[in-house]
């Protein structure tokens, strides 16, 4: 078996013990523990206890590899492969009782800088739904036992694409131009799922055509990246106004992708 391969079954083993207990927790009731960027980046007492069982599991089972984690920040490791864990993606939704969240862990080689590592293993778990989608490098991507693609082809009526919002206020305007920019050139309408790994394993399914947003840690998107481009579909990520705290993330079809890239600003 290849590395990329071992990697993306012990992230699985680990999305779904953490993804248990993040529901268990959850229907015990949720504490909201601090804020972090903004009055709405909220993070919960099960956010960071699910952060800790993930690391604890990798830590035992790798212990040289890096980490890089929402909640308890980065560690370089000794070996070559660091895990990029964002342990309840859809916080707003999971502390509200709305069961679209999900596990994401991603396992990188080389620098752990988006843009500059190279994914090997993805994994995104809904742990309401059950579904785990899943990724190896050059392996396809997955749903449990079957294989995922992104859409071939859009129909006449437009694509169905999937954005976020920043937690900032101040970025609103900002995200309703590039919503007003987007949508009249290419969407039949407009999803807003709040966690990014779904929406970027929705597209990887075939369940979305496309993806914008910006604003995104890198966290939000490692793992479904890897889901997205090993479905078939094409990943971009840049800086806008060379602004690191507010990149811009493009997930899509090869069908949709240079004019939702163009749309948004995709330099
Ligand atoms: C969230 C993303 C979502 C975005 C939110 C937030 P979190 O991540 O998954 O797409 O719109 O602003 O960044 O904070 O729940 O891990």
């Amino acid at each position: 078996m290849s590395l990329a391969h071992d990697l993306e079954s012990l992230a699985i083993d680990i999305a779904r013990e953490a993804g248990e207990l993040a529901r268990v927790r959850r229907d015990a009731g949720v504490a909201i523990a601090a804020t972090k960027s903004a009055l709405a980046d909220i993070v919960t007492e099960a956010d960071r206890e699910v952060e800790a069982l993930i690391r604890a599991r990798l830590a035992a089972e790798r212990p040289d590899d890096g980490f890089l984690g929402e909640e308890s920040g980065a560690e370089r490791g000794t070996s070559d492969v660091t895990w990029v864990v964002d342990p309840i993606d859809g916080t707003v939704n999971y502390a509200y009782g709305i069961p679209t969240y999900a596990v994401s862990i991603a396992a990188v080689s080389g620098e752990p800088t988006p843009g500059e590592w190279q994914a090997l293993a993805g994994v995104v778990h809904s742990p309401v739904g059950g579904e785990v989608f899943h990724a190896a490098r050059g392996e396809g991507a997955w749903l449990g036992a079957s294989r995922i693609a992104v859409n071939a082809e859009v129909g006449p009526a437009g694509a169905l694409l999937a954005t976020g919002f920043g937690y900032d206020p101040a970025t609103r305007p900002g995200d309703l131009d590039l919503i007003g920019r987007v949508m009249p050139e290419l969407a039949r309408d407009l999803r807003r799922g709040g966690a990014a790994s779904l929406d970027l394993a929705y597209v990887a399914a075939g369940r979305l055509d496309g993806y914008f947003e910006r604003g995104l840690a890198p966290w939000d998107h490692a793992a479904g990246a890897l889901l997205v481009t090993e479905a078939g579909g094409r990943f971009g990520r840049a800086e806008p106004d060379g602004s690191p705290r507010a990149p811009l993330i493009v997930a899509a079809t090869p069908a949709i992708f240079d004019r939702l890239a163009a749309a948004a600003g995709l330099n």
